[in-house]
């Protein structure tokens, strides 16, 4: 075997090389979109507070529930989990970090049935009217849900 015939072999692997990257970021990119939405099973009976006397009255029939986004800015709620009675449902959202957040809800079939407007600093009421089900609710800002920005909205 030449020198000149190795060489040759040589720079036709190397044309190979591109090839092989390619096809490992095709493969990276493909691995990256299986993130499908993963149910934590928490067993949802713990929001029975015990019962402190109201002082002030909730507006007429829904309760409001509040959420906040972590305020130092970690790509979090404070609650995975809010339990509501069907009809008029409130959400209370305060985002209280620098980075913009907003609420979405979605049916279990993932329609999207409201959201707040993306903001940062404040609160924003999301009112919605909700049939009992098993809702999520989520940041829609992109990349934030799939961060852990996301939780469950039981109706009963
Ligand atoms: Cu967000």
């Amino acid at each position: 075997v030449s020198f000149r015939e190795a060489l040759r072999a040589g720079s036709r692997h190397s044309l190979c090389l591109p090839a092989v990257l390619l096809a490992g970021t095709l493969a990276l990119a493909s691995c990256g979109s299986s993130s499908s939405s993963t149910s934590n099973s928490s067993s949802s009976t713990t929001s029975s507070s015990p019962a402190a006397a109201p002082s002030t009255t909730p507006a007429a029939s829904g309760a409001t529930q509040t959420l906040a986004a972590n305020p130092e800015g970690l790509l979090k709620f404070d609650k995975s989990s809010l339990t509501a009675r069907a009809g008029s449902v409130s959400i209370q959202f305060t985002n209280n970090a620098s980075l913009p957040h907003n609420v979405t809800v979605a049916s279990a079939s993932g329609a999207v049935v409201g959201a707040t407007a993306t903001f940062s600093g404040g609160t924003k009421i999301l009112a919605l009217n909700l049939k009992p089900g098993t809702y999520k609710f989520y940041c829609s800002v992109p990349g934030h849900r799939a961060a852990g920005m996301e939780g469950t909205l039981t109706v009963q």
